[in-house]
């Protein structure tokens, strides 16, 4: 069944109330915390108070001494087991060809500790209490060293630096381009206008609502290892513990990620608590419980962004652009996190092209490390980056070169599709002057001046600030990403069962921590099979019951493990329609289905879904010399391109200029999301996207004391997390170019509105500063900042 034949099936683009629900409301989830499982302990891990140390002893005598103390292990306990560290799964090769510096990554530190949080050890007692006592009674002997923690200063080789890891002189990972470079400079070379910017990508904390959370489980009758993780893709959490950490056997490991309270990316990765507690649940035979506090997970959890960047774009005299050349560093933290590596390359810089047809593009990626938390994708990872770099550049031509900012848009939009960017990727498909148009409608832009001047009356100032994005959603296809440094495959897999009396369970790969995959999953299933949405249930999260799958990231859960269900559909659909061609007494190409029956073409003889599935579990009048009885069908599917989800966005802002408060006052986002399966889910999607990417742009940001490294926001009373009340009402558009190489025509939505965002805030907040010549401002907006940027405006 092509895309167009799907759109237009019944439960299709409609607001089907999401089935998850009722138990996410009701209190009846069941997150890891929810999770007593018998003979359970508790573990508490001590964690590096320094952000650069040597750890010359650790004495746990003390610990151990402690009431209900069960165990207590450092890093040399789990060197003595032959447990590795932590894998990274993206190789990135170095512009000399050499591979990235790829330091060990040890689950509890050996004899150097590299940021605050880093793990030293872990206490397991018979109660959280007793384990979090006796961890403040293990005596960590530190030497302490010299940190550095911003990439700014780290970039700066001609600085003696303190250096992390002996393998990365210089603190250096790799140097990473693309584009060509020689192109790139003779077009600057005939530009009639240059605009340059120097930009900083602020350092964010992802803040699930349900921080991270273990149990490690061990069954000496069946000698199989049980983790029950807050985690995003159980398989691969599987694979990289088995088969890169513990040395396992992955049919010894079943990994559940039951109820999972968000994850924006940070619950992609396999951590040290994951490993620590599996491993150790076989060492005490007992179970063994952690959850992370809020204080642990501002620490811990893999951080996002964090990028300086020096931009040019090049024009002609008619505001043509000519090139776009850019240098960016990127801070990866401490350690290589599992896809750490691609954010600043893969997922960045190949998206630099946004929505124009620039001709030449290139761009030149620095990687660090540095005394802080790892760094890894944190909702839109790299594309917020990408389309934050582009846009404020664009933005700033117009200024610069006195055009509106509609029309320089306009005018260098890409129209013609398929679209070969100069930086590897080819869109498929898009009509970004649609998007355009539809915003500003909605965004009412002719009404602004009007606004703008009723703002002046009231002694505040307006500004109006666009954005038009693109991102690349489902990254694929395995072959090319494996090409390019990937050490996974990146397909999806989807099983469908259909049971005796015609009801289906569906097994994804994909897993859901908030998307309400449980509802458009069953809707494509249900429209595909003529029945009602409550007929079918979706099972994801544990690699006991799922065949296989590569989890949720990068937005492609509909767009990936949705064709891969759809696959797997269309194998049920010719099976079923060789047993209704039995039961009819008919040819099986003369069977057509639709809306649940199956009919001989040109009659009235039919059968129902229904008498087809009992068939196939009863078959006493069936042809078994030729079929196997039973309907249950898996496929694999690996798409060929990723998904390119594209919009305009439009932001007025409020600010007063006595005091620096910016209140985001209007906001517009027309996204083309492809076929919309569920219209409200979806913009329940672009809404939460949305508030990261604002929140990104006014409140949130990560601080690192520059010279002890200590973690300076590291709880909400430091760290603004957005409210609702910070936001107005959201005006949302969509235009549909459905997306031609899925069976769906679907991409991505989930992460559009954090990749959208910062740039229209930003370049709003600086046209409202415009009239007292403030020209640049990094992120986040806050009010000390903008008022310190209007007061040096004035002198
Ligand atoms: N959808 C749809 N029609 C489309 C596109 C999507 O109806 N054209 C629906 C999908 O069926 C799904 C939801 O919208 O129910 C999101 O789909 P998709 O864009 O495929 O994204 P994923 O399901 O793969 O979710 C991942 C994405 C990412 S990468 C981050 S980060 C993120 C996000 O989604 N983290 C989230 N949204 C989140 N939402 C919540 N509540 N919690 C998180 O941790």
């Amino acid at each position: 069944m092509g895309a167009s034949d799907f759109s237009k099936l019944p439960h299709i683009g409609e607001s089907v109330l999401r089935k998850e629900d009722y138990r996410f409301l009701t209190g009846a989830g069941q997150y890891t915390d929810d999770i007593v499982l018998p003979n359970l302990s508790h573990a508490a891990f001590v964690r590096s108070p320094h952000a650069h140390a040597k750890v010359k002893h650790v004495d746990v005598s003390k610990a151990l001494a402690s009431p209900g103390v069960l165990q207590v292990f450092t890093g040399q306990d789990v060197a003595a087991d032959k447990i590795n560290g932590l894998p990274c799964g993206w190789l990135i090769t170095s512009t000399d060809g050499q591979p990235m510096k790829e330091p060990p990554h040890p689950i509890l530190a050996l004899d150097r500790v590299r940021y605050v949080g880093d793990h030293v050890a872990m206490v397991i007692a018979e109660t959280l209490e007793q384990a979090r006592d006796a961890a403040e009674k293990v005596e960590v002997d530190y030497e302490v060293l010299g940190a550095i923690v911003d990439v700014a200063s780290v970039r700066d080789v001609s600085q003696k630096h303190p250096t992390l890891h002996e393998q990365a002189p210089d603190n250096h990972c790799y140097h990473w381009a693309i584009g060509d470079k020689a192109q790139v400079d003779s077009a600057f070379a005939k530009a009639a206008h240059i605009t340059s910017l120097d930009l900083v990508n602020n350092r964010l904390v992802p803040n699930a609502m349900e921080p991270r959370a273990v149990i490690g489980s061990y069954s000496r009758a069946s000698d199989e290892y049980t983790l029950y993780v807050s985690n995003q893709n159980p398989h691969v959490e599987r694979l990289l513990l088995t088969a890169f950490v513990m040395g396992l056997p992955e049919h010894k490991v079943r990994v559940i990620a039951p109820d999972v309270g968000g994850g924006f990316g940070s619950k992609i990765y396999l951590y040290a608590e994951d490993v620590c507690l599996t491993w150790a649940s076989k060492k005490i035979n007992r179970n063994i419980k952690w959850i992370a506090d809020r204080n642990e997970a501002f620490l811990s959890d893999a951080h996002g962004r964090d990028h300086v960047s020096h931009g040019e774009l090049a024009l002609d005299a008619e505001g043509n652009f000519l090139a776009m050349r850019v240098k960016t560093d990127a801070n990866l933290g401490a350690y290589l996190s599992t896809f750490s590596t691609a954010v600043p390359t893969i997922l960045y810089a190949t998206l630099l092209a946004g929505q124009y047809k620039t001709p030449q593009v290139y761009v030149e990626v620095d990687a660090w490390f540095t005394n802080t938390a790892p760094v890894d994708a944190y909702r839109g990872a790299g594309r917020p980056e990408a389309c934050y770099l582009v846009e404020r550049l664009v933005s700033r031509a117009a200024w610069e070169t006195g055009r509106t900012q509609d029309e320089i848009r306009k005018r260098n939009f890409i129209t013609q599709f398929p679209y070969q960017t100069p930086v590897a990727l080819q869109y498929d498909i898009g009509d970004f002057h649609a998007c355009m148009n539809e915003s500003e409608k909605k965004a009412d832009v002719s009404g602004f001046e009007v606004r703008k001047a009723a703002s002046k009356a009231k002694g505040k100032l307006r500004g109006m600030g666009y954005s038009s994005y693109i991102e690349a959603c489902g990254i694929a296809p395995s072959n090319i990403a494996g090409a390019l440094g990937a050490r996974a495959g990146l397909f999806e897999c989807g099983e469908i069962r259909v049971h005796p009396t015609g009801s289906v369970t569906v097994f994804t790969g994909s897993h859901s921590h908030g998307q309400g995959h449980e509802t458009t999953f069953a809707q494509v299933v249900a429209a595909r099979l003529g029945m009602a949405v409550d007929q079918i249930d979706i099972v994801h999260g544990d690699t006991g019951r799922v065949p296989f799958g590569m989890g949720t990231y990068g937005s492609r859960s509909i767009s990936v493990g949705g064709a891969a269900i759809m696959k797997a559909l269309d194998k049920i659909e010719t099976k079923a329609k060789k047993i209704a061609a039995h039961l009819l007494e008919a040819s099986d190409t003369d069977i057509e289905f639709s809306k649940g029956e199956f009919r001989v073409k040109g009659t009235d003889k039919m059968v129902t879904f229904g008498q087809v599935a009992l068939t196939a579990y009863v078959p006493h009048n069936y042809p078994l010399d030729k079929l196997e009885p039973g309907l249950n069908e898996t496929a694999f599917y690996d798409p060929t391109n990723f998904t390119f989800p594209a919009g305009t966005y439009i932001c007025e802002v409020e600010v007063d200029p006595q005091t620096g408060q910016v209140r985001v006052d209007r906001f517009t986002a027309v996204d083309d999301v492809g076929t919309i399966i569920n219209p409200m889910i979806v913009e329940g999607q672009i809404h939460g996207g949305l508030v990261q990417g604002i929140g990104q742009a006014l409140f949130e940001n990560c601080v690192y004391d520059s010279k002890s490294g200590q973690l300076l926001s590291g709880s909400f009373m430091d760290y603004t997390m957005p409210r609702a009340d910070d936001f107005p009402h959201f005006e949302i558009g969509h235009v549909c170019t459905p997306c031609t190489h899925n069976p769906l025509g679907t991409k991505g939505c989930g992460e559009a509105g954090a990749i959208g965002s910062p740039p229209a805030v930003i370049n709003a907040v600086l046209d409202a500063l415009a009239p007292l010549g403030v020209k640049d401002l990094d992120m986040p907006a806050t009010p000390h900042r903008v008022w310190a940027a209007i007061q040096a405006a004035k002198v």
